[in-house]
């Protein structure tokens, strides 16, 4: 029995459009999504702003939270909950150079409204958790923007959205690059700093994206637990990256098995879920899946999780304290191998 409740986002499952080509699947309704993940024994689900009011920018703010409210009256037939609201600050013509830390007022405030808005959504879908994915904000070009003023308007922007609503919590999710060159808040190391610069340091902590952290040149084990050991990890985003490439958003531990297992036994060692956080998936389908298997990445990801939670469970802690008092690493790897292959 697994001790994690699991989130999933509608952006999980899509058309397979990529950068290069189209669509090789056809969109599929959302509430046939959602019911689709209750099935499967998710528990939350994960908006952007507009997965849960599309159009918002054209809408008043009390027709978004009307909206909102549709969308909550859905999650509840399906007996599923929000776990975040994340304001998508990347497709917009206002967020071209960014939202934050954009070189145009305009454009920042639009950011911040987005904010608000994504916060008044969180409200009506009964979530106190907002996502910042900072997608374009940095540098394209390294002398267009400095790297001080723009971490000073992260924490500006930051506290802003901790004063509009004194319950909100706020969870950066880091990455190093793409689809901005250089990020400004790259890792669960600049999350934290950010975080005690703001009004409210107990309000502001992290989303650990596996695949971010590799992509960082980091192992997402220990970012992990670098955000546990400091009581941060508010969220996480397990997947799987063939090293420094685009992000590939893969299928949970089908690329480094041994990284996976340790992502899922730090979380296990630390009784991660007990505080009500989820263990999120942020997976794609690979192009050429086919619309009746569009759903088999998730699931893929769903057993490989429940499986190797299984493996940090039977983890011989005994053996494992022998081997560090002689300091048999060799031995310690091989158990861990073993355990790994199925041979135990
Ligand atoms: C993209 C991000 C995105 C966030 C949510 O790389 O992972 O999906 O998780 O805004
Ligand atoms: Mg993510």
């Amino acid at each position: 029995m697994s001790m994690f409740k699991f989130s999933v986002g509608p952006w999980n499952v899509h058309d397979g459009a990529d950068t290069y080509g189209p669509a090789t699947r056809t969109e599929i309704d959302f509430e046939e999504k959602i019911k689709t993940f209750a099935e499967m024994g998710f528990s939350a689900i994960q908006f952007h702003d507009d997965d849960a009011v599309p159009n918002m920018n054209v809408l008043t703010d009390e027709e978004i939270k009307t909206e909102a409210r549709k969308v909550k009256a859905l999650l509840d037939k399906y007996n599923l909950v929000a776990e975040f609201v994340a304001p998508r600050l990347w497709m917009d013509p206002h967020t071209v150079d960014g939202g934050f830390m954009s070189g145009s007022a305009e454009d920042r405030e639009f950011a911040l409204w987005r904010s608000y808005r994504s916060i008044d959504i969180a409200n009506e879908l009964g979530c106190d958790k907002l996502v910042l994915w900072l997608a374009r904000e940095g540098t394209l070009c390294a002398e267009s923007k400095s790297p001080v003023t723009a971490t000073k308007q992260l924490i500006d922007a930051i506290n802003k959205m901790l004063q509009y609503d004194n319950k909100i919590k706020v969870l950066i999710e880091p990455k190093p690059n793409e689809p901005i060159d250089r990020s400004i808040c790259g890792t669960l190391g600049h999350v934290l700093a950010v975080s005690a610069a703001t009004i409210d340091p107990s309000r502001v902590g992290g989303l650990l994206e596996s695949a971010h952290a590799t992509l960082a040149g980091l192992d997402p084990s220990h970012e992990i637990g670098f955000a546990l050991a400091m009581n941060k990890l508010w969220g996480v985003h397990l997947n799987d990256q063939n090293g420094l490439k685009f992000d590939q958003d893969k299928s949970f531990g089908v690329e480094n098995l041994r990284q996976a297992f340790n992502q899922i036994k730090v979380l296990v060692e630390n009784n991660y879920g007990s505080n009500g956080e989820y263990v999120g998936l942020d997976v794609k389908a690979m192009r050429t899946t086919k619309d009746q298997d569009r759903y088999k990445h998730l699931e893929n990801s769903l057993n490989i999780v429940r499986t190797l939670e299984e493996k940090a469970k039977r983890f011989d802690y005994e053996f494992q304290k022998q081997c560090v008092e002689i300091r048999d690493f060799e031995g310690l790897e091989m158990y861990v191998m073993n355990l790994l292959m199925g041979i135990d």
